[in-house]
C-alpha cells in the first residue's frame, strides 16, 4: 500500500474527527484519560501516523508532518478544555452535595453540670471551712495500720476481714474510711487541729439501691485542750442547720465506734415530710414514717487513738464525726437509689 500525501490528510483528518466525536461524548475524567491514550499517547492513532510519514515521498513530509501536529494539537486543546469544564462541574457536584442550608435552626448544646455528690461535697466542706476547719486529703491505698491498729480496732474486728475490705498486694488496702488521714494529719501537726477529710472509701460491698463498694465520705476532727461533748453537739448542730435548712432538729442516739467514747449516731428530721412521717401521698417514703433520718456518726475521740499518735490524752480531748456523702445527697434530694450517682445518665444528672 502506497502513501499519498492526499489520503494521509483524509486518514487524519478522519482520525481527528473521530476523535472530536468521542471528546463531545466523554463526560467523566476517567472516559479524557482513556480518549487522551487512545489518540495522544505513544501507541495512538495520530503518533502512529506521524511514524509512518517515512513512507511519504521526501519533498511531502514537512507539511503532512505539520498538519499531523496541528491535528493534534487542536485535539490536545478540546482535550483540556473539556477536562478543565469535567472538573469544575465535579467540583460544582461536590459543592452542592456539601451544601449547608444556613437557615436552618442550630443544635442546642447540653450544658455540663457537676454531679450531685460533687454539689453535696463542696456545700459541705464550705460549711466546715466556714467554721475554721481546714481540708486535708490522704492516700486511698492504705496500710492496716493506718485504716485500723491507730484507731483502735482490736485484731478481731470484723471489719479487717477480706470479706469487708478490699486488699491489695503487698500488704496495702484500700481505704475503708477517711480516718487514715486524720491519723496522718494528727502525726504532722501538735493540737490544736480543726480539719475535715472528704475523699473516696471502698468495701467489699455488693452494689444494691443503698450500697456501693465505692462510695464518698467527709470525716471531720477538732482537737484542743477542754473539747467537750457539748462542743460536738455545738458544731454538728449548726451543720445540720446550715445544710438542711434553719428548721432542722437534731437527735443524738447512743452507739458504738471503736475509735470514740462516747459515740453517737445523729439523726435530722427528715427535710422532705418536715419530721410528720406524712406526705400528701401517705406514709413518708424517706424516713419510712419516723420523721427522723440517721446522717452521721460521732464521738469523743477515743484515748488510745491519742496514744498512736503521741498526744497527751490527759492535756487534750476532741470529737470527731463521719458522714457518707450519697446518702446525705440521697436524702437531701430524694434519691432512693445510690446507683443513679454513679451511672451519668443525663436525665438524672440534668435534675440538679
Ligand atoms: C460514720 C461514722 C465516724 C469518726 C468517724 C474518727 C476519726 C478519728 C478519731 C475518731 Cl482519727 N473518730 N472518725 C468518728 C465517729 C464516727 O463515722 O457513720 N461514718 C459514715
Amino acid at each position: 500500500m502506497t502513501l499519498t500525501r492526499s489520503s494521509a490528510e483524509r486518514d487524519i483528518g478522519a482520525v481527528e474527527r473521530q476523535a472530536f466525536e468521542t471528546l463531545a461524548s466523554a463526560a467523566s475524567r476517567d472516559a479524557l484519560e482513556s480518549l487522551r491514550v487512545r489518540y495522544l499517547g505513544k501507541k495512538a492513532k495520530l503518533t502512529a501516523l506521524l511514524r509512518a510519514m517515512k513512507d511519504l515521498p521526501a519533498e511531502d513530509r514537512p507539511a503532512i508532518g505539520a498538519f499531523v501536529n496541528q491535528a493534534k494539537e487542536r485535539v490536545e486543546r478540546a482535550l483540556e478544555e473539556k477536562l478543565a469544564a469535567v472538573r469544575a462541574e465535579e467540583e460544582a457536584a461536590a459543592l452542592a452535595a456539601s451544601r449547608v442550608d444556613v437557615t436552618l435552626p442550630g443544635r442546642r448544646r447540653t450544658i455540663g453540670r457537676l454531679s450531685p455528690l460533687t454539689q453535696v461535697r463542696r456545700e459541705v466542706t464550705e460549711i466546715f471551712r466556714s467554721m475554721g476547719f481546714s481540708v486535708e486529703e490522704g492516700p486511698e491505698v492504705e496500710t492496716e495500720y493506718y485504716n485500723f491498729d491507730a484507731l483502735n480496732f482490736p485484731p478481731d474486728h470484723p471489719s479487717r476481714d477480706a470479706q469487708d475490705t478490699l486488699l491489695v498486694d503487698g500488704g496495702y488496702l484500700l481505704r475503708t474510711h477517711t480516718s487514715p488521714v486524720q491519723i496522718r494529719t494528727m502525726e504532722r501537726q501538735k493540737p490544736p487541729v480543726r480539719m475535715i477529710c472528704p475523699g473516696w472509701v471502698y468495701r467489699a460491698d455488693t452494689l444494691d439501691a443503698s450500697h456501693s463498694p465505692m462510695f464518698s465520705q467527709v470525716e471531720g476532727l477538732l482537737v484542743d485542750e477542754g473539747v467537750s461533748l457539748g462542743d460536738l453537739f455545738g458544731i454538728l448542730n449548726a451543720f445540720a442547720q446550715r445544710f438542711f435548712g434553719e428548721r432542722t432538729k437534731t437527735r443524738y442516739r447512743p452507739s458504738f465506734f471503736p475509735f470514740t467514747e462516747p459515740s453517737a449516731e445523729v439523726d435530722v428530721s427528715c427535710m422532705i415530710c418536715a419530721g410528720t412521717g406524712k406526705t400528701e401521698a401517705g406514709t413518708c417514703r424517706v424516713c419510712k414514717g419516723t420523721g427522723w433520718k440517721e446522717i452521721l456518726g460521732c464521738g469523743m475521740v477515743d484515748p488510745n487513738v491519742f496514744k498512736a499518735v503521741g498526744y497527751d490524752s490527759e492535756r487534750y480531748t476532741g470529737f470527731a464525726f463521719g458522714m457518707g456523702i450519697e446518702r446525705l445527697a440521697m436524702f437531701k434530694f430524694g434519691v432512693d437509689e445510690i446507683r443513679h450517682f454513679f451511672e451519668g445518665d443525663q436525665r438524672f444528672i440534668a435534675q440538679f
